[in-house]
């Protein structure tokens, strides 16, 4: 699938595009009872890829916005979906040859008691030191509008700069960051789906979701791609960045230490793109981030 000159032109303009990705039926609701039985079984839990992003994630009340980092890597057929196959075709189109799928995350939102998502830029969580170019598509596993928390945007959001982030009720255990300031709520455009609609943004489109106040669970897909991080040409600071101290960070740090960190390089392997010297460098840094965090932290 290709998206049409206008649908580009609208991504560029506005920083988010909903379409139809046309995946039959049977195939989202293939993907909807893999996630589904992946978040009933608690899947990676003590490794850190399973947590809730809206609390404080000790285990001890209901998660209300339970997440799963890298599902692919505990449900194989994931891997080959005609989902990835479509993403992955658009993704070439608006980020070009040199594009890496960057990670995969599967978006709970547990009936009746879903949180709203703040208002925030991915951009926000990443190291402040590279310049991002990244396109991440939220693919609806079951009809989604208002009331069971459709995704929302600041249109022309994209075009500004991060803007400054907190953590919500100030708690910086909470995973999730809620932006503090620097835009207008009344200018959110909600983006109703049917289920296998899909709507994309960039690193630093603003955005948020309501509540889920229906009866079902809401699911989505996330598939991120991305061209390797360039260094920021001027030096930017993300203060809420080192605050951050999540129950999650810690459970990884623990798995990572006592042998998660091979089973971790291992599954990483077919991410690194060995294209260029800069790739390279950029996989060579983050696998010693990840060294350095588990041998000085914890
Ligand atoms: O599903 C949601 O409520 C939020 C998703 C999100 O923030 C994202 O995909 O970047």
């Amino acid at each position: 699938m290709r998206l049409d000159a206008g649908m580009v032109e609208r991504f560029r303009a506005d920083g988010f595009l909903a379409f139809d990705t046309g995946i039959p039926p049977n195939e989202i609701e293939a993907l909807r009872e893999t996630l589904a039985g992946l978040h009933s079984a608690n899947v990676g839990f003590e490794e850190g890829a399973l947590f809730d992003a809206m609390g404080v994630d000790d285990g001890t009340t209901p998660a209300r916005f339970p997440q799963i980092l890298h599902p692919r890597s505990f449900a194989p057929e994931l891997i080959g979906s005609s989902y990835y196959r479509v993403a992955r075709d658009i993704a070439e189109q608006l980020l070009g040859s040199e594009l890496r799928f960057k990670a995969d995350i599967s978006l709970m939102k547990p009936a009746r008691i879903g949180e709203t998502t703040p208002w925030h830029q991915d951009e926000a969580f990443h190291d402040p030191d590279f310049d991002y170019d990244e396109v991440s598509f939220w693919l609806a596993l079951q009809p989604v509008d208002e009331t069971n928390s459709c995704m929302a945007y600041i249109p022309r959001s994209h075009k500004g700069p991060v803007l400054p982030h907190g953590f919500p009720g100030d708690d910086a255990r909470i995973h999730a960051l809620e932006c503090v300031g620097g835009f207008d709520a009344r200018q959110a455009v909600l983006c109703p789906l049917p289920a296998g609609g899909c709507v994309i943004h960039n690193q630093r489109t603003l955005h948020g979701a309501g509540p889920n106040l229906s009866d079902r669970d809401r699911l989505a897909y996330v598939l991120i791609f991305d061209r390797v991080p360039t260094p920021a040409p001027l030096a930017r600071h993300f203060p809420w960045r080192t605050e951050h101290r999540t129950a999650r960070e810690r459970r990884e740090l623990e798995w990572r230490r006592h042998g998660g960190l091979l089973v971790h390089l291992w599954r990483q392997r077919t991410r690194v793109r060995l294209t260029s010297v800069r790739t390279l460098l950029f996989d060579m840094r983050r696998a010693a981030r990840a060294v350095r965090r588990m041998v000085l932290e914890g």
